[in-house]
């Protein structure tokens, strides 16, 4: 059941974020696991949505500034196939910033931003309707890989148009981000599309980089997690006793986040004891990389039909847009 509540004129709130309990039983089976394994959702409090915030516009992370090239380079062409007054939901939304470039053009007649930051969520809405007033805002906080559902009073005639940028599909696992395709289908319907941007496969170099950057911003970002399972848990995580560590997995075609111990230690959490030993890995994240085709192929299998590829000249990161088929 969602908690609903009014925002200025124009802006509803929905939450459907899982209680505190249900956030210890998946985080302590998680950490059961061998090796230990905490979703990379839990990167996002407060702090961790600013700290990713800051990420995007360190120099060696390319993703977020090609996309949004992309998206401006491209916008008529993402007009012309999404058409004026949609329905648009993006996932994943954050700060909201990359619709913003979408906003003006489109026009939607509803727009429902999906995030799992309740606050962050929130108060980008807010800060939305101050730049669009006559935008309507549907914030619903969730984790966007359960199914959508959408508030009921949406126009039901309008094409369904779901933006999901970021390259966030690459944090799922295939099966996941199968489902989770399949779900997005099912949400905007035999008309509907989805734009979705995705970070290829380039030289190791390049990716290896962009998860180590030199100004420490993404370890801080893999280590804070540990600060917020200690919020959320009455946790004793010392952050000084982990570290960051990533690297690319060409066989699997992925970036791996992991946390490591740096000696045998106790830590105490949803008031359990985990024992961690000396350089035991906790992995944080996986990032999947793709190539177009590889991906084409994926999104077929999910019921869509993929009519246009916008990348860059250097091939580092892509936007597709998929048509659903019936
Ligand atoms: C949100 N997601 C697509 C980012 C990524 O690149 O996988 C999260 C991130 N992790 C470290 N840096 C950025």
């Amino acid at each position: 059941m969602a908690h609903t509540a009014q925002g200025p004129q124009g802006v509803f709130f929905y939450d459907y974020n899982l209680e505190v309990h249900d956030q210890q039983v998946e985080i302590l089976q998680g950490l059961r696991q061998k090796p230990k394994r905490i979703s990379a959702k839990y990167f996002y409090d407060q702090t961790g949505s600013e700290l990713f915030e800051a990420i995007t516009e360190l120099p060696e992370y390319y993703p977020t500034r090609t996309e949004i090239a992309l998206l401006k380079q491209y916008r008529d062409d993402i007009l012309q196939r999404a058409g004026e007054h949609s329905v648009l939901v993006e996932y994943g939304s954050g700060a909201s910033t990359k619709i913003r470039l979408l906003l003006d053009a489109l026009k939607p007649q509803a727009y429902i931003p999906l995030d799992i930051s309740k606050d962050f969520l929130f108060d980008s809405a807010i800060q939305l309707k101050q730049l669009f007033p006559w935008l309507e805002i549907h914030a619903t906080c969730l984790d966007y890989r359960q199914q959508a559902t959408l508030p009921k009073q949406l126009p039901r005639q309008a094409k369904r148009v779901a933006f999901f940028p970021g390259s966030s599909l690459g944090n799922f696992s295939p099966e996941d981000a199968m489902g989770f395709l399949k779900n997005v289908r099912g949400t905007v319907g035999s008309h509907g599309a989805l734009l979705i941007g995705l970070d290829l496969v380039k030289p190791h170099e390049v990716l290896n980089a962009a998860y180590n950057d030199s100004q420490g911003v993404t370890a801080a970002f893999n280590l804070n997690m540990l600060k917020h399972l200690n919020s959320l848990g009455r946790g004793s995580f010392q952050i000084d006793r982990f570290s960051h560590h990533a690297f690319f997995n060409p066989e699997e075609s992925r970036i791996e986040m992991h946390l490591v111990s740096e000696m045998d230690q106790v830590v105490n959490l949803f008031g359990e004891q985990l024992p961690f030993k000396q350089g035991e890995h906790i992995v944080t994240e996986y990032s999947y990389k793709f190539t177009v085709e590889g991906f084409s192929e994926f999104a077929k299998q999910a019921g869509f039909d993929c009519t246009q590829v916008w990348t860059d000249a250097n091939q580092h990161f892509a936007l597709f847009w998929l048509d659903a088929v019936s």
